[in-house]
């Protein structure tokens, strides 16, 4: 994107990365419009709607030049539930992101759309090209997110960046996370790659941070410009001596999704 988005609409905007992002966007320069089915602490500007609600999505979306999408559920849910939240809420926005003429959207995907992916065996990353393959029936939503911005690319000419984040936390609580840790300032500045990086039509990344023993491959979020400073090893030798080191044919490290590919979360 030539010239970086000034009013950016953020979905989602009352949850974990939402609070995250509010909190450190602006200071890259991002004028922020927040939308959630919640109210949004701290601000009475927020748009308290669903997803669904045409007229709210309609104003939201009206005079903004990038949209990050983060609504929806984010877990294992019932399938009616996922259809609901995830499928038509982002078949929705898009449909509203094209009527305004919105140039870009930032579509907070997931390591899940992937997850029943197992690991390489020489332990290498996975490329961003692999198959999809998800693990759940919240990995399947996040697929057709993924397909549903390769359609609105085509067909509309609106760029998408989807996210396959993995593991956002403020610190890595697991072994499985010291390879898929996200940390908060690593997903401000991944969010702000972006919203500015160069992108034809649709482009996919993942989203983790420098992780030493990393389990995807960061090419593609490379170049759009993310330059993550974290790595998650510095919690390693606390995190193994707690809790040991995963075994090879364990779940958790057998697959990309973990403990999703077994009990959906
Ligand atoms: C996700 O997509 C979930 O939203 C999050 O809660 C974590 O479970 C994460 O994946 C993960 O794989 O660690």
């Amino acid at each position: 994107m030539a010239n970086q988005p000034n009013q950016v609409l953020l979905t989602g905007a009352a949850g974990r990365i939402g609070t995250c992002l509010r909190e450190l966007l602006p200071a890259y320069g991002y004028r922020l419009r927040c939308f959630d089915r919640l109210p949004v602490p701290g601000d009475p500007d927020a748009i308290t709607a669903d997803l669904r609600d045409a007229a709210a999505l309609a104003a939201a979306t009206e005079g903004v030049d990038a949209v990050v999408h983060l609504a929806g559920i984010p877990g294992e849910a019932p399938f009616a539930d996922i259809l609901t939240a995830n499928i038509e809420g982002t078949y929705r926005l898009y449909d509203a992101a094209r009527a305004a003429g919105v140039r870009r959207i930032v579509n907070a995907g997931s390591n899940h759309a992937v997850g029943f992916t197992e690991r390489p065996a020489d332990g290498g990353t996975v490329p961003v090209d692999t198959p999809q393959r998800p693990d759940t029936y919240y990995g399947l939503s996040k697929c057709f997110g993924e397909n549903l911005a390769s359609l609105y690319a085509d067909r509309h000419g609106i760029e998408t960046v989807s996210l396959r984040i993995g593991s956002f936390a403020p610190e890595p609580r697991s072994v499985r996370m010291l390879g898929t840790w996200l940390s908060p300032g690593d997903c401000a500045r991944l969010m702000h790659a972006a919203l500015t990086g160069p992108v034809a039509g649709h482009t996919v990344v993942y989203g983790i941070s420098a992780n030493t023993r990393a389990w995807w491959d960061l090419a593609s979020a490379r170049a759009l410009g993310y330059r993550p400073l974290d790595d998650a090893e510095v919690f390693a030798a606390g995190l193994i001596a707690k809790l040991g080191e995963l075994p090879a044919d364990d779940p958790e490290f057998r697959y990309l999704g973990g403990r999703f590919t077994q009990t959906g979360g």
